[in-house]
């Protein structure tokens, strides 16, 4: 399985798409993490799996980005690999047995475009069971508020990939805090940290999409 991690990984930090997709050049007319995720899930290869390789492709591209060896288009490349697997492992994470436990709404808040942490939070919410309102990626404020009456009692999650964004994350945290006292507020993303959740005041912090579907269940 370590060897299937690995591959995914290369795909993902490499941006090998696609067998049509002629980037990167070297890699030209070879299958991409989109064939090679299709095969391996026919194979019996657990999605868990794939889903690893991504995240270890995606720290990798991240990791050279932060070392100045690589470029934004390279990451978003990376992003499109690490969507191809994430189409085909999506009906995996969202086939939860029981339905509809509660609504959970979700969305990368102002500023911040990132949304592959926010979808695989989503999906994985979904398949524990909730109905899942996704409002995307920069989401201003006014528009968790509206979210949120027009899903009474619903549940709310906060992602911020971005040191620059987890200001305004506070910022609507705040404001959520103060229209919607009673509404439970998740948050998360890579700079997000415990400290950082209890300083802007929000109910749970989870570093990754299991430990919030974990929360949810556990308050509900
Ligand atoms: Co950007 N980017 N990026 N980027 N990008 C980072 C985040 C960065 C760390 C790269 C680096 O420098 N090493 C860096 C941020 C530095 C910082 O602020 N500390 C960075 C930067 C600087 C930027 C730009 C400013 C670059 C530029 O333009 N000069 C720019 C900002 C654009 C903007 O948002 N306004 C930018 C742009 C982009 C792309 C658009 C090219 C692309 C995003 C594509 C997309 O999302 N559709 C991109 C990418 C791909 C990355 C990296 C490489 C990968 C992010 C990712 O998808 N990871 C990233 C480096 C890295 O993280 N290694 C980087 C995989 C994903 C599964 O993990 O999102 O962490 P993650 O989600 C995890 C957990 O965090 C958690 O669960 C998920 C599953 O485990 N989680 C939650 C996330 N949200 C949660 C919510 C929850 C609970 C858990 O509850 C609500």
């Amino acid at each position: 399985m370590q060897e299937i991690v690995e591959q995914i990984a290369m795909y993902v930090a490499r941006g090998k798409v696609s067998k049509t997709a002629w980037w990167p050049p070297d890699m030209k007319d070879q299958d991409g993490a989109d064939e090679f995720a299709a095969d391996a899930l026919k194979k019996g290869v657990p999605p868990s799996v794939l889903l690893a390789g991504c995240i270890l492709g995606m720290e990798r591209i991240g990791k050279e980005f932060g070392e100045n060896k690589a470029f934004v288009t390279n990451l978003i490349v990376s992003g499109v690999a690490m969507n191809a697997v994430l189409k085909h492992i999506k009906p995996y994470l969202e086939s939860g047995e029981v339905k509809r436990k509660g609504t959970f709404v979700i969305g990368t808040v102002t500023g911040d475009m990132h949304d592959i942490g926010k979808n695989l939070v989503s999906m994985i919410i979904k398949g524990g069971g909730f109905e899942v309102i996704d409002l995307g990626v920069d989401v201003p404020t006014n528009k968790f508020l509206d979210a949120i009456a027009q899903h009474p009692g619903c549940s709310v999650g906060l992602s911020a990939l971005l040191t620059t964004t987890k200001r305004n994350m506070a910022t609507s945290v705040e404001a959520i805090r103060k229209t919607y006292p009673g509404t439970k507020v998740l948050v998360g993303g890579a700079p997000i940290t415990q400290e950082f959740c209890t300083q802007i005041g929000a109910d749970f912090y989870s570093p990754n999409a299991n430990e919030a579907v974990g929360y949810l269940n556990k308050w509900v």
